[in-house]
Formats: structure tokens, C-alpha cells, sequence
């Protein structure tokens, strides 16, 4: 089982706009394995190839209680929004510890290939809606703290650089 380490917020890879996978093939499902894996293990309920540092437009979810629902996005396109919006705290395994309120459309339909390269068409709603959209954002560069005040975004901006700061001094043991 291979674990992937997520880039964290402000590392400038994610900002990267990801390109289309190119083939569903046996390096895309172990690429698929190592996210379902390093998702699972950070607690997380969606992980974007971003994250990872593979800038590609591949996504995996789970948004279930009992973690058991896997869902994998390749290539996805979001072809239709409700209108009517929430706003909800969001977190990020990129933005450790920090949550705050995002507007989301409720509902959204999205496009994406399976592991099998087949086109399958979803309808989400609730936190799997949510997630949906944070990962599509992901995909083109954009940390949910980007929707925040200026003020609010340097803030935690500062608290990362010094919490990875302060982790490294940990790890070597200073
Ligand atoms: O684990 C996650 N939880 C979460 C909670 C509210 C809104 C969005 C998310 S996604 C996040 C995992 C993550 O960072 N995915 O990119
Ligand atoms: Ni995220």
C-alpha cells in the first residue's frame, strides 16, 4: 500500500491547472489505489490529483458514514448546478485545521469516465455535492481559502508556513 504525500497550502503546485488524463489504464488504477489509500488513512472524504502533486483531472470520494462507498472521477465535468446555495464549513487535507464557511450549490450533476473509461453520469447532493465541487476546484488550482477575505487568507497563510515550520524543527529533533 503506497501512502502519497499531500502538498500543503501555500505550496504553489496547488495552483496548477490539471490536464486531462490521457488513457484509463493499469498506471491510472495504481495511481487510483496510492489516493484511495492516502485519503482513507488522512480521514478525508475526497482527495484531488493536486493534492498529490499529479496534475491530472482524476478525483476520489467517499463522503459515507461507514466509508465504504468509493468513488472515482476521471475527467469529470460538472454539467449542471442548482441554483440554490448553502453555505457550509469546509476543510482541506491541504489546509490542515483550518474550516470555514463556503457557499456551494446544493445540488450538482456531474460527467466522468469510471476505471473502466466509461462515461457514467452522477447526481450528488448534500456533503457528496459539496465535495464534488471542492475537488473540481482542486483540479483547477483553487484552495477553498481562496474564497475567503484577503485578511482571513494571509492569516492562515502565516499559521501554516509556521505550523510546517515547526514540524520540521519537530522531526529533526531541535
Ligand atoms: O476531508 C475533507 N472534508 C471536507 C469537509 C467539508 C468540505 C470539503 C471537504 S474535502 C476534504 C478533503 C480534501 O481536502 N479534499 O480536497
Ligand atoms: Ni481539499
Amino acid at each position: 500500500m503506497t501512502l502519497l504525500t499531500i502538498l500543503r497550502y501555500p505550496d504553489p503546485r496547488l495552483h496548477t491547472v490539471a490536464k486531462p488524463v490521457a488513457a484509463v489504464d493499469a498506471r491510472l488504477r495504481q495511481l487510483v489505489d496510492a489516493m484511495f489509500a492516502t485519503m482513507y488513512e488522512a480521514a478525508g472524504i475526497g482527495l484531488a490529483a493536486t493534492q498529490v502533486d499529479v496534475h491530472e483531472r482524476l478525483i476520489v470520494i467517499d463522503a459515507s458514514d461507514k466509508r465504504d462507498q468509493p468513488m472515482v472521477l476521471i475527467n469529470p465535468e460538472i454539467i449542471w448546478v442548482s441554483p440554490e446555495t448553502r453555505i457550509g464549513e469546509e476543510g482541506c487535507l491541504s489546509v490542515p485545521g483550518i474550516y470555514d464557511g463556503v457557499e456551494r450549490s446544493l445540488a450538482v450533476k456531474v460527467q466522468a469516465l469510471d476505471l473502466d473509461g466509461k462515461r457514467q453520469t452522477h447526481e450528488a447532493e448534500g456533503m457528496l455535492a459539496v465535495c464534488i465541487q471542492h475537488e473540481m476546484d482542486h483540479l483547477l488550482g483553487k484552495v477553498f481559502v481562496e474564497y475567503l477575505s484577503p485578511l482571513k487568507r494571509n492569516r492562515i497563510k502565516t499559521k501554516m508556513i509556521k505550523q510546517i515550520k515547526d514540524e520540521a524543527r519537530d522531526a529533526a529533533g531541535r
